[in-house]
């Protein structure tokens, strides 16, 4: 038992080095402006993904990576995302946590016709509110949705003071395509964080999966600030932050106590078994 313990540990080290499994989920996405329109592009298509080592899901994917790819907006500067359907099934997308015009929800049979397998479909807004949020599919969603078609959206303020920081890290949970996952991998292969001594570092947590989970952090603090987008009117702090599903909070923590802090889902059974770490573990290295 020590023995598989530590060789997941060492795998999760080298993995800091060199990535040990094949692709990059929730990759910030190129985009052209074209009059003061940021104009984005999203394919859903199937894909074979690599949740840990050796370990490969049927996935269905936004430009070929889980999560899909992160679109970073800002506040009032118009959008439009061409959406292409190349799955075998109809989809769409919805816009989760933005005040879009009801045309632009993205709901199959509430707001639009479902985008049929080669199809397209064009989304046009102005982004608001400000913070983190998230797109996903909204059509055979407890399918589509938790085999990897939701990504982040980040929508950066105009209007409001958000908390400076020093980094600006993601942390997206999903317990539907190959088990419990974090930025779409399993521990050992899951996204080890860095900060330097003092450093404000910052945390996005988004939940697109169908449990919450109790993020945990050992040997520092949680500042929440921000729930869903919207700034706290009385920012907490705390070391164990439930996400529930398709939430989004944002922390900052300070990186004041140098180490290795274990960073995982406090539900053990989504983190640990007799052969060691798995699923929903990382570590944040305060080096
Ligand atoms: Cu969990």
């Amino acid at each position: 038992m020590d023995a598989h313990h530590r060789a997941g540990v060492e795998a999760f080290e080298r993995n800091r080095v060199n990535p040990i499994t094949e692709g990059i989920g929730a990759v910030e996405a190129p985009f052209r402006m074209e009059a003061g329109r940021r104009i984005f592009e999203l394919t859903a298509a199937p894909l074979r993904w690599e949740v840990a080592p050796g370990q490969w899901a049927d996935a269905l994917a936004y430009n070929g990576m889980v999560p899909g790819p992160t679109l970073r907006i800002v506040e009032g500067e118009p959008v439009r995302v061409v959406v292409r359907n190349q799955l075998d099934q109809s989809t769409s997308v919805h816009w989760h946590g933005q005040r879009v015009p009801n045309v632009m929800d993205g709901v199959t049979f509430v707001t639009q016709d479902p985008i049929p397998p080669g199809g397209s479909f064009v989304y046009e807004f102005t982004p608001g509110p400000a913070g983190t949020h998230m797109y996903h599919s909204h059509h055979n969603s407890a399918e589509q949705v938790t085999k990897g078609l939701a990504g982040p959206l980040l929508v950066e303020p105009r209007s409001i003071p958000e908390p400076a920081a020093d980094r600006d890290y993601l942390f997206v949970l999903n317990d539907g395509l190959g088990g419990f996952t974090i930025n779409g991998k399993g521990f050992p292969a899951t996204p080890a964080y860095a900060a330097r001594q003092g450093e404000r570092v910052r945390f996005r947590f988004l939940n697109y999966g169908a449990l919450a989970h109790p993020i945990h952090l050992h040997g520092l603090t949680f500042e929440v600030f921000a729930r869903d987008g919207y700034l706290l009117s009385q920012p907490f702090r705390c070391d164990t932050l439930t996400i529930a599903p398709f939430e989004r909070w944002d922390a900052i923590v300070v990186a004041d106590n140098p180490g290795a802090w274990a960073f995982h889902c406090h539900v053990l059974s989504h983190a640990e078994g007799p052969h060691g770490m798995f699923g929903m573990f990382s570590a944040l290295y305060v080096e």
